[in-house]
């Protein structure tokens, strides 16, 4: 299915090719950083594609894992959480617009319950490809007190509180670059009936807007959301769409791509698109000043407090579209999708890092090439390996090539008790060994003992060869219990999705 697609390139590719001036420029005009000079120059040291950034396979590692489904009773679970004083529940994000409970002591398959329903918000998903709807949710720490939780959503264009940055490129003459979403987060109320299950709080109907950032095209939303051991809410949103992060380039539709101007969104600290962002939404908590719009702070060390876009708090991502912390040690790692070549994990250890994109893909240089899309690929492509370089940009701590997958998945550091084989592992995977083909692939790497320099070849493969679904996404118990959570093609609809449980199968 597409939303591989999407999550992850365009659907076309092409020919024309741009020099390095381009990265160049948006190195030198956004970075301060340096490339060298045959990276700047064009004619004869024009980029060249690398055909096989990673030569050697991802291969099954020592430790292989099993499958067993929880629940057939969903459509297109994209995450698996957890609210504080609900210790038996996982909580299903699901793509249509429902938080569902499945409660993990009664035997499977689990009838999953709806706490929270929003689907009436909605923009999108409309066919299986849409990339759009409810995309992440996050208990509030102190939900067992105050009953607070917190959800992305993909929602009809409105006045927003970040809209497009305006794009006066000549390609654009005579069209309306009318965004096509936006994406919101808002807080909502849930209260306890007399026999323990959770709804919506009938009193607040609608949950309380916080902040919303317009989207140009329907694709890389990211949305994901999870509570840091500071307490405050980590969100990520994705590039903005399209393919490539560059304006003129052919959009689906066949109009130039608008809303990403200059060298593209990742790199401007002018735009939430591209990012991970950190908010202190509960305004009673009195840490940080209060934002623009009143509702919710802004923590005091947030990297650019005087910015245009103060939620900021790491940048140069294109689609983070999962993301974790370790349930042990805290440690913050993404999965950011890459464009036509490259997968990658980021570990984000400070405020304020730019994680790339798009001047690298993974630790490479990436050229977005000129303005077409043509069949699967964009035409953009790295030319040169440059692990630690240009300064200033944070490499990756893991990727692999498209070789072994099409779309990455983050997923979470295991510390449950049930495979002892993994512990400390982190534990993810890949939506698709080849475009929408519906094989799901699960990897793993230790990250308690990884190398201090990325290593090509540290992921392990957890089956002898991909699953029969497409992976979307990722949960984790309250036991520190991992969950792949998958559809079956050809999509999202009726109840083709399942949360299954991963346990060891070897010792
Ligand atoms: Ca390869
Ligand atoms: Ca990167
Ligand atoms: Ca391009």
């Amino acid at each position: 299915m597409s939303r591989t697609t999407s999550l992850h390139h365009g659907r076309r590719s092409l020919s024309s090719r741009r020099t390095g001036v381009l990265i160049a420029g948006v190195a030198v005009a956004t970075l301060a950083i340096t490339l060298p000079q045959s990276a700047l120059a064009s004619g004869p040291s024009t980029p060249v594609p690398i055909g096989d950034p990673i030569g050697p396979r991802i291969q099954p590692g020592p430790v292989q894992v099993d499958l067993t489904t929880v629940t057939t009773g969903v459509t297109a679970p994209l995450a698996g959480i957890t609210a504080p004083g609900r210790p038996d529940e996982l909580f299903v994000v699901d793509q249509v617009g429902t938080l569902w409970s499945l409660d993990l002591t009664t035997p499977a398959p689990v009838t999953p319950t709806s706490v929270l329903d929003v689907s009436a918000l909605l923009a999108g998903p409309q066919d299986p490809k849409d990339e759009r709807g409810f995309l992440g949710a996050a208990f509030s720490p102190s939900f067992a007190t105050d009953g607070l939780v917190y959800t992305d959503t993909s929602e009809a264009t409105s006045p927003a509180d970040h809209p497009l940055r305006p794009s006066t490129d000549a390609c654009l003459a005579g069209f309306p670059q009318t965004p096509d979403h936006v994406d919101v987060i808002r807080e909502w109320h849930l209260v306890t009936d007399s026999g323990g299950a959770l709804h919506l709080d009938p009193a607040a109907p609608v949950g309380r807007k916080l902040l919303s950032s317009e989207h140009p095209q329907a694709n890389h939303n990211a949305g994901d959301m999870h509570f840091g051991p500071d307490g405050f809410l980590y969100v990520t949103d994705g590039d903005g769409g399209g393919a490539d992060d560059q304006n003129c380039q052919t959009n689906f539709d066949g109009n130039p791509m608008f809303g990403h101007p200059g060298g593209g969104n990742g790199q401007s600290l002018d735009t939430p698109l591209g990012k991970m962002l950190r908010i202190n939404p509960r305004t009673a908590d009195p840490r940080g000043t209060l934002s623009a719009n009143g509702a919710f702070r802004i923590p005091a060390d947030n990297p650019f407090p005087g910015g245009a876009v103060p939620e900021i708090y790491s940048y140069g991502l294109r689609n983070p579209f999962r993301f974790s912390f370790d349930k042990a040690n805290g440690n913050l790692w993404v999965g950011d999708v890459g464009q036509n070549d490259i997968e990658e994990v980021d570990l984000v250890t400070a405020p304020g890092q730019n994680f790339g994109w798009r001047v690298k893909e993974g630790t490479f240089l990436f050229e977005p090439g000129g303005f077409q899309l043509k069949g699967s690929r964009s035409d953009a492509f790295v030319f040169a390996r440059s692990p630690g370089s240009p300064a200033g940009i944070t490499d990756p701590v893991a990727q692999y090539d498209h070789d072994d997958g099409t779309a990455i998945i983050g997923g979470y550091v295991y510390r449950g008790s049930s495979m002892p084989g993994l512990r400390g592992h982190y534990v993810f995977g890949d939506t698709s060994r080849r475009l929408n083909n519906g094989h799901g692939r699960l990897f793993a790497f230790d990250a308690d003992n990884r190398s201090a320099v990325t290593a090509d070849n540290t992921i392990v493969e957890l089956r002898d060869g991909p699953i029969d679904f497409q992976l979307i996404g990722f949960g984790q118990d309250n036991a520190g219990e991992l969950y792949a959570l998958v559809f079956g093609v050809p999509g999202p609809n009726g109840t083709t999705g399942a949360v299954m449980r991963l346990s060891q199968s070897t010792p």
